[in-house]
């Protein structure tokens, strides 16, 4: 059986991914319909050697649509999501906008593929930052438990879309070239304030909360409980963008309920689905966000057991964040729902 797909946002970082992805992994897509905002109507796309017009996201845009793939913004999402789901379409949806509803599955199938089937048209997909963390330490929860996380990322640019990965390599060259670094979309575009990426380290990932912590660092909060399906669990998270173009890379110590055994811990990761373990000090091998740029795995390495905590255990995550942390995720809950019709 073959599904009519639309990719909204079809033009963005994460969109195209969208399309690659769907078409690396063969799903069976019938008619593909590429949605963008009224800008980009007219702009072009391939996808399996053929070229398609980007056609505008409007409400009638989805008659006829099996799978709704949304990654235009969370505006976008609140007002077209619920017309894709009136006109027959599973959403799955990677914007910020539906993931805390009670209703909406948050989802990343190799933690909470269960939670797909509880749909009532809507299903989420997390945070590119929340996703890759959860996926590494799902065998460690399932194992020993997990009661507290203190994770510190170094994100990519490319996170914050395709105008920050041109500010990016735009400003690197203009700096060699002691030109002005023009600084004008990160840390987050719709402020006032911007500062130079490269070469430096912004300690701000989206806006500011009122209890000090940015949006981006209390996703990694909400999010993780939610996908684990435990409110116990206790975590604090300081997102931090880097001058790197893919892959977050993240910093994550974890205290356990129970104890437990390195060589275990190990061994879990190392079968855990969509983990690959790399990691070898004496070789001087680690995961590094250039290994896992276009790879669909969670690198995992640096484990290594608290010096002080007896239940203390620390690793350094590392995944490509527009693939599993967004367009792959989104692409795998499809392929579960194909799988189980
Ligand atoms: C970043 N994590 O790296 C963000 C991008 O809620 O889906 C993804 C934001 C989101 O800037």
């Amino acid at each position: 059986k073959l599904y009519n797909v639309a990719v909204v946002g079809v033009t963005g970082a994460v969109g195209q991914k969208m399309l690659e992805t769907l078409e690396k992994r063969d799903f069976p897509v019938g008619e593909l319909r590429p949605l963008a905002s009224a800008r980009s109507v007219g702009h072009q796309v391939t996808f399996k050697g053929k070229t398609y017009t980007v056609q505008e996201a409007v409400p009638e845009a989805f008659a006829g649509i099996d799978f709704a793939l949304f990654s235009a913004g969370g505006s976008v999402s609140e007002k077209l999501a619920p017309a894709a789901v009136e006109r027959g379409a599973v959403v799955i949806d990677n914007t910020s906008a539906f993931r805390m509803l009670p209703e909406v599955p948050l989802v990343v199938p190799e933690v909470n593929a269960h939670m797909i089937s509880q749909h009532s048209g809507i299903i989420a997909n997390p945070n590119c930052s929340t996703i890759q963390m959860v996926v590494a330490l799902k065998p460690i929860h399932d194992a020993y438990g997990i009661e507290r996380i203190i994770v510190s990322t170094y994100q990519a640019v490319s996170g914050s879309g395709q105008a920050a990965i041109d500010e990016l390599s735009e400003q690197t060259r203009a700096i060699l070239d002691g030109q002005p670094a023009e600084p004008k979309v990160l840390p987050v575009k719709s402020l006032k304030k911007h500062y130079q990426i490269a070469f430096n380290a912004i300690p701000q990932i989206d806006v500011f909360e009122e209890n000090g912590f940015t949006r981006e660092e209390m996703k990694m909060v909400n999010e993780t409980r939610k996908i684990f399906g435990d409110d116990s669990i206790q975590i604090t998270s300081t997102c931090v963008r880097i001058p790197v173009f893919y892959g977050h890379s993240e910093s994550v110590y974890v205290e356990t309920r129970k104890p437990f055994d390195l060589t275990e811990v190990r061994s879990l990761l190392e079968s855990a689905s969509g983990v690959k373990v790399i990691d070898n000090p004496a070789e001087q091998t680690y995961p590094m966000a250039i290994d896992a740029a276009g790879q669909y795995d969670t690198y995992v390495g640096r484990i290594r057991r608290d010096l002080f905590h007896p239940r203390g255990l620390n690793m350094w995550i590392v995944s490509d964040n527009v693939l599993k942390g967004a367009a792959l995720n989104a692409v795998q809950i499809a392929e579960h729902m194909v799988k189980s019709k």
